[in-house]
């Protein structure tokens, strides 16, 4: 049985050692990004099982990326390598405050290949959890096909599906396109996390309770709006939303990867059989400890760190 099925793009990362602009870096780390594969090494720490789909490029970085995700205990049945198309880069500046700035070199990568045909055969019956996110469907118009298919035959099947906005406006050809293609995505969605500051752009509001009633009218039973140091709000059906505060951190070293460390969060707690406010908590203090880390995904815990990191908070 597998817990929890992705799909998405990883890409090699290189995250500048020095501060100042990505012109300027002349020295890098490498290590693997992506909302996906973050969102799969959270939950395989956590101790459960991930399947996920992508295409790599046969070359360094994509053979980089398959033993990180064996490393990460991932499972690979669903990843596949192309000969003619390289695996995708990212560049990361290092900053002081705010968010870092980023380049991607992923244009015709073998992931943008990936299509219908590669995940015709999956087999839902067996699969808890279809966790998606908006980055995919910006990548290319098979991995959109690709994506809305996979949904399609999640909901038949009864899968629970989960999905993030996670908007990235560089990817796409216009917000008019991003948004309309993520909202008719979201009506599969049992669960949306949208980001509080992303309501402006796909709902045209960034109220907290607009947003989600725009999410539930679309079909969703919760809506999980996330407000970064403010916590998150948690909407469900029949009930008034609420809100779940965040936690205290000292040092923000790097925000990118902590929405992922949120979707972590409200999986792990969906498969523990927690309830919604407790997911958003647990989602907090994910966020909280990825954000204090430089990595994509190297502040996300194991199950222990994170019990552990939840209790000394509630004191
Ligand atoms: O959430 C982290 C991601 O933004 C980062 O890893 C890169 O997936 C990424 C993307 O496509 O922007």
């Amino acid at each position: 049985m597998t817990d929890v099925l992705l799909l998405g793009e990883p890409m090699g990362l290189f995250s500048a050692t020095g501060y100042g602009s990505l012109k300027e870096a002349m020295t890098f780390n490498k290590s693997v990004a992506g909302a996906e594969i973050n969102v799969g090494i959270g939950l395989s720490r956590l101790g459960h099982q991930v399947e996920y789909i992508t295409k790599l490029g046969k070359d360094p970085i994509g053979e980089f990326i398959f033993e990180a995700l064996q490393k990460e205990a991932i499972g690979t049945n669903f990843v596949t390598f192309d000969e003619d198309h390289n695996t995708g880069l990212m560049l990361k500046n290092k900053v002081k405050n705010d968010d870092p700035d980023t380049a991607y070199y992923r244009k015709s990568s073998a992931f943008s290949t990936l299509s219908k045909k590669d995940v015709e055969n999956i087999d839902f019956n067996n699969i808890k959890v279809l966790h998606v996110t908006g980055i995919p469907p910006a990548l290319s118009p098979s991995v959109r096909e690709a994506v809305e298919y996979l949904m399609q035959k999640a909901k038949k099947a009864g899968t629970f599906i989960t999905f993030d906005p996670n908007l990235r406006p560089a990817l796409w050809e216009s917000t008019q396109e991003m948004l309309e293609v993520l909202n008719a995505l979201a009506k599969y969605a049992d669960v949306v996390l949208p980001g509080i500051s992303e309501g402006e752009t796909l709902v045209g509001s960034s109220d907290v309770e607009a947003i989600a009633q725009f999410y539930k009218k679309n079909g969703a039973d919760v809506v999980i709006t996330k407000s970064g140091s403010q916590g998150a709000y948690v909407t469900e059906k029949s009930k008034e939303t609420i809100n779940v505060s965040g936690f205290k951190v000292e040092k923000v070293i790097d925000t990118v990867g902590a929405g992922d460390g949120f979707a972590v969060g409200i999986i792990h707690a969906y498969l523990e059989g927690l309830n919604w406010k407790e997911a958003a908590t647990y989602a907090n203090a994910i966020g909280s400890l990825q954000v204090q880390h430089a990595g994509d995904n190297e502040g996300l815990p194991t199950k222990e760190v994170l019990n552990q990191y939840v209790e000394q908070n509630k004191k």
